[in-house]
């Protein structure tokens, strides 16, 4: 548990704030330092994405193991006439966590979309994402937007366009399945009783295929992870040992998720300002759930959500689900 080694007023949590970087900054001392404090320490997952965070997630898309980002391009690709036939040419195409917007590329130049709103969390991808899709598409009407979709968000009016939400890369299964509902219901209210979304998401499957994906053999998911305890150091000031940590990732198949965790080596303390944290061997951190998702499964979460399953395209061998959802 955290010990305070000074008088502080205790920290608001859950507060609504409004997007910008300043209050993205403030969440993230809170929720460290809450998450810290429970008896089964945990981080986040948003938090992972500062600027390396996000060049180390692209080198993960890269990876042979990780097979999620080649799948679902691949099913885009192979399926694009009938995914646009389905969101409709001169929507209002509206991504959240769009990261490098590669998939995304390959709709826009399908849909040519009335508007395309890139949202996410990591203002250096999202910057990086917007010039390069402004050259590549100068006719583009792009309106980017740095926040978190974890709280209520402004989304630029998109006129009278259908509104279609674009959520690939199973960003969904980093959510637990209520909160995932929560994030449907959000979307299926933003797009209003025409409006569609397409969400990709990733399948369960053999326990060694995804443990090879998130135990790649040249350590990029370890550095990945273990980054996120070097963002506490660079800035908020905390003294973690790096080399004091390993990155622990498995399928744990009765809740269906995929659980990263870092672990201590060994007993020790650890300082973020003025709160000091006492490690046992062996403790960890758990920073992410991956949620993996049968057909049936995420199509009862949406309808649950208010949305109707209407189309499910699929990559070749089967392991990555593009659905697209109809407000019902
Ligand atoms: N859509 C891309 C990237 C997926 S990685 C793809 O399919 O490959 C997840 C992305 O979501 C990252 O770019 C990350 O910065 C962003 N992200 C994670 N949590 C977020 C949150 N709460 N709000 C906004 N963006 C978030
Ligand atoms: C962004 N998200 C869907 C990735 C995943 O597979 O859960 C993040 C990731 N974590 C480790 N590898 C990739």
């Amino acid at each position: 548990m955290a010990r305070e080694q000074r008088r502080r007023r205790p920290a608001q949590l859950g507060g609504l704030s409004p997007p910008g970087s300043a209050a993205l900054a403030d969440g993230f001392r809170e929720d460290v330092i809450a998450g810290l404090s429970l008896p089964q320490k945990v981080l986040p997952p948003k938090y992972f994405y500062d600027a390396r965070g996000s060049r180390l997630f692209e080198r993960i898309c890269r990876l042979k193991e990780y097979y999620p980002t080649r799948c679902e391009l691949a099913l885009t690709r192979a399926h694009l006439g009938a995914i646009a036939r389905f969101a409709g040419t001169g929507c209002a195409l509206i991504e959240y966590g769009s990261g490098e917007s590669r998939k995304s590329r390959l709709l826009i130049e399908a849909l040519r979309p009335a508007v395309y709103v890139p949202v996410d969390i990591s203002a250096v991808a999202l910057a990086a994402a917007a010039a390069a899709l402004r050259r590549r598409f100068p006719w583009l009407e792009l309106r980017p937007v740095h926040g978190d979709f974890s709280r209520p968000l402004e989304i630029p009016a998109a006129g009278r366009a259908r509104r279609v939400v674009y959520f690939p890369g199973s960003t969904i299964g980093n959510l637990t399945p209520e909160e995932a509902q929560a994030f449907l219901r959000m979307s299926r209210s933003q797009v209003g009783p025409k409006g569609a979304m397409l969400i990709g998401v990733d399948l369960k499957k053999d326990a060694n295929v995804l443990h090879a994906a998130y135990n790649d053999a040249r350590g990029v998911t370890a550095a990945f992870n273990l980054n996120l305890l070097a963002r506490i150091n660079r800035e908020l000031g905390g003294d973690f040992d790096l080399r004091r940590f390993r990155h622990y990732a498995f399928y744990n198949a009765a809740l269906g998720r995929i659980e990263m965790h870092l672990i201590a080596l060994a007993r020790q303390a650890v300082n973020i300002g003025r709160f000091r944290f006492e490690f046992a061997a062996g403790e960890s951190i758990h920073t992410e759930n991956s949620y993996k998702y049968s057909l049936e499964e995420f199509r009862a979460l949406a309808q649950r959500a208010g949305f109707r399953g209407e189309r499910t395209w699929l990559d070749r061998q089967g392991l990555f689900a593009l659905h697209g959802l109809a407000a019902r």
